[in-house]
């Protein structure tokens, strides 16, 4: 395609020198702060692990193009990357398995993704912080003082809403989940619900729904970012945060609250077992020559054909591996109440239909019926949604007082 060439939909060279001086302008402003968080620089740490500058630049490539900005925009990321320290984050426990901090931080060796970790300014975390009881309580309440509209919120859990939300209080004064998310909520910068818990109500909210757990985007005011998964990589969580240091506004986003940049796709879209169905080749029976050969697990229940994340290109556990890799199907963890509608996890749904973001544009097809390439005409155009979203947003300061969302 020439530069005169450019759709509606494609973003023009002028587009992203637009977008990139926005994040120029927005990354000057979080510099002028004093960093929350004392302790090594990012520099002193990665040294500490064995980590260069080179390393951490090809790591800011990688995140770049996984957010779907061209390869100019690398130095932008690496310097949001490095704002972490000056951006209080409190992060919420709800009803979880804590799998999604889990996925953040437990790793052998930490990758970029991981040490980042270190560089937020956590001021709240209920499983990593020392202190409990009282002390935390009051940890909590200082954090949204302290930082009132300039803080992000991380919320992981679904939240029981049942008898007032009594199933679920937390500290000496027995606050609810409800209570203490609607009252974070209410001062934070930007809202993100990690996994599939805080996105969509998660394994609790599962048939019959005893304490009837919601997402958190149905209690709370404030547009959420919904970043699903059980649990999500540590790429996409990262990835969402470095977004909105850069743009501010939020990304583009799908039916579910999902940013287009990492759900925009199907698993299936992206699989390498993708040749594999397409030609026919499935897995009868777990352990059979089929699962030897590498063969599509779409009959003993892969639901990539359902499932809208970017696992096979992310991976988990230091990028070594995801679920179709390790031979296991996809169990659609990071579509809303996966674990009523992709039961049961080891058979074909051949005749159920789901909801997706496509609104039928394919996915709500049996997979049976899905034929060869309809899947991937959807993704066209994804990377350009992004930046027009965030070129279209209401672009603000970081210390702007309407920035609060
Ligand atoms: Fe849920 Fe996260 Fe699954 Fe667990 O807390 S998304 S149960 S991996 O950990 O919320
Ligand atoms: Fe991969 Fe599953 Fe699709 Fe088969 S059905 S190609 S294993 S995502
Ligand atoms: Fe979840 Fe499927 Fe990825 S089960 S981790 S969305 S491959």
């Amino acid at each position: 395609m020439t530069a005169s060439q450019h759709s509606p939909e494609s973003p023009s060279p002028s587009s992203y020198d637009l977008l990139a001086a926005r994040a120029r302008e927005r990354l000057a402003s979080f510099r002028g702060r004093e960093p929350v968080r004392r302790g090594n620089s990012l520099a002193e740490d990665l040294r500490e692990n064995g980590l260069n500058r080179r390393d951490f630049m090809k790591w800011s490539l990688a995140m770049t193009a996984a957010l779907s900005l061209p390869a100019k925009f690398a130095p932008l990321t690496a310097e949001a990357a490095e704002m972490l320290k000056r951006i209080p984050v409190v992060w919420l426990h709800m009803a979880e398995c804590t799998g999604c901090s889990e996925s953040f931080i437990r790793t052998d060796a930490p990758t970029l993704d991981t040490l980042l970790f270190n560089h937020i300014s956590l001021e709240y975390h209920e499983t990593l912080m020392a202190a409990s009881g009282w002390q935390a309580e009051a940890n909590l309440e200082n954090a949204i003082q302290n930082h009132q509209g300039r803080y992000l919120l991380i919320v992981e859990g679904g939240i029981p809403t049942a008898d007032q939300g009594t199933f679920l209080t937390i500290g000496p004064q027995a606050h609810t989940g409800v209570e203490i998310c609607r009252k974070a909520a209410a001062g934070a910068m930007a809202v993100f619900a990690f996994g599939s818990c805080s996105s969509f109500g998660g394994v609790q909210a599962a048939y019959p729904n005893p304490t009837n757990a919601k997402a958190l985007s149905k209690i709370i005011k404030q547009p959420v970012i919904n970043i699903p998964g059980c649990p999500p990589s540590e790429k996409n969580m990262v990835g969402s945060l470095l977004h909105f240091i850069l743009f501010g506004s939020l990304p583009a986003l799908d039916l579910y609250g999902r940013p287009r940049w990492s759900y925009g796709m199907r698993v299936h879209d992206l699989c390498e077992r993708r040749g594999r169905f397409d030609a026919g080749e499935f897995v009868e029976r777990f352990g059979d020559e089929g699962a030897k050969k590498g063969y599509c697990l779409y009959k003993v229940g892969c639901k990539g054909p359902y499932t809208f994340n970017n696992c096979s290109r992310q991976k988990f556990n230091q990028g070594t591996s995801w679920p179709v890799q390790a031979g296991h199907g996809c169990m659609g963890c990071s579509e809303p109440d996966f674990w009523d509608v992709m039961a049961p996890m080891v058979e074909p749904r051949k005749d159920r239909l789901y909801r997706t973001v496509l609104g039928g544009g394919g996915a709500d097809a049996t997979a049976d019926k899905i034929g060869l390439g309809v899947l991937t005409a959807a993704a066209v155009g994804i990377g350009a949604h992004a930046v027009y979203s965030a070129l279209k947003g209401n672009f603000r300061n970081p210390d702007d007082k309407e920035n609060k969302s």
